[in-house]
């Protein structure tokens, strides 16, 4: 099954919305794989934000995520890392659709409560960046078999 990473902005966290935001992937029935409160370094979010490197919002948006602690998530789901991006919305949350978390929570763009893995490459690759592999747990849920037709895994 597919894992993504979400990260819980300084955004999320200082808007007090950890709680609506972690109720949504809870209640869509992504399984919760890996959490921990972290503060971000520079050389992380320089490795995390690489695509965006030499830009001129490149530090504002590095020092925007460094700024509190944020909260790591590792969400666990059949297409979990496609779900998990259209939970999350558009980038901007002045155009990010009703019903997302962006669209429902931010007005903003870079500001803009949740970072998500783009890709299932991405995910892993992210995924490694914050969490060793001790930090990421598999445990069954007794639910499981309401959450899937047998052939959907
Ligand atoms: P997303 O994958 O939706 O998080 O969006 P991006 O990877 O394109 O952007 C990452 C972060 O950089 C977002 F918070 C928005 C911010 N950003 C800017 O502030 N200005 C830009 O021109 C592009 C991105």
């Amino acid at each position: 099954m597919e894992k993504t990473l979400v990260i819980l902005k300084p955004s999320c966290l200082q808007r007090g919305l950890v709680g609506e935001v972690t109720k949504r992937f809870e209640q869509k029935g992504l399984r919760l794989a890996g959490m921990k409160m972290c503060q971000l370094t520079d050389k992380q979010m320089s490795e995390h934000y690489a695509q965006h490197a030499g830009k001129p919002f490149f530090q504002q948006l590095k020092d925007a995520m460094m700024v509190t602690p944020v909260i790591v998530c590792c969400y666990e789901g059949v297409g979990a890392v496609e779900v998990v991006r259209q939970m999350a919305g558009a980038t901007s949350g002045r155009k990010a659709a009703p019903g997302t978390i962006r669209g429902d929570l931010s007005m903003s763009f870079q500001e803009n409560i949740v970072h998500t893995s783009d890709s299932l490459e991405t995910a892993q690759v992210e995924l490694k960046r914050f969490f060793r592999d001790d930090e990421i747990f598999d445990y069954e849920q007794p639910h499981f078999q309401f959450l899937y037709a047998a052939d959907e895994l």
